[in-house]
């Protein structure tokens, strides 16, 4: 059976703390209007923010076990690091539990956090939209990063990767190769289009 957004919100308001569910909200809409600014199916991009983080609250154990269960490949990293599985294992309930089989939108819940190199445009769509929506307070350059997010998306997708790989170094967290590759993909794009 298919969900409606409607069926999807509830299931997700039942399921995720308050504030959780506010960040999904309002990954939701940021992620429509990216849709409209850039062409991006809406549905698409609706559901893909809705979804994102739907396995964000589950223990560790429960992450990796989803991914184990899938035969997904879990990475030394991943292993030490378990939330980094939210976005695969959310790929796998969003199948599994939401009725999602459009691989756009499921690859867009899937490499959320980390991005991947040339991600299509749902896909980026969403990661920004994670990183800029209303609700998010405490990230640097807001302001700027949400004016920059609807004049020139790939640009904004770096300057996240950026900030990221920053925000991690500065507070002495492992890094995913995921991560760095991604930051390097994108860099190494926008120069050669300069
Ligand atoms: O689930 P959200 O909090 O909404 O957002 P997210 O899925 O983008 O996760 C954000 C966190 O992920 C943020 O604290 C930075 C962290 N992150 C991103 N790349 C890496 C990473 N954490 C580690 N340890 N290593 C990474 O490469
Ligand atoms: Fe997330
Ligand atoms: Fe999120």
């Amino acid at each position: 059976m298919k969900y409606t957004i409607e069926d999807i919100q509830e299931k997700l308001r039942k399921k995720l703390k308050g504030s959780r569910y506010v960040h999904t909200l309002g990954v939701e809409y940021t992620s429509v209007c990216l849709a409209m600014k850039y062409g991006e199916n809406l549905e698409t991009a609706e559901l893909s923010g809705l979804l994102h983080d739907c396995a964000k609250e589950l223990p560790e154990k429960k992450l990796i076990q989803i991914c184990r269960d899938h035969g997904e490949r879990i990475s030394k990293m991943e292993y030490q690091n378990p939330f980094l599985l939210h976005g695969k294992a959310g790929a796998c309930l969003a199948r599994d539990k939401f009725g999602i089989d459009d691989a756009n939108i499921l690859n867009a819940i899937r490499y959320h956090t980390t991005g991947r190199p040339g991600m299509t445009l749902v896909e980026k769509i969403v990661f920004v939209a994670d990183y800029i929506e209303p609700n998010r307070k405490k990230a640097d350059n807001l302001t700027e990063l949400r004016r920059m997010a609807f004049e020139n998306l790939d640009e904004t997708v770096l300057r996240i990767l950026e900030q990221t790989l920053d925000y991690l170094i500065r507070t002495g967290k492992e890094i995913d190769r995921h991560t760095v590759i991604t930051r390097d993909y994108y860099k190494k794009l926008l120069r050669s289009s300069e």
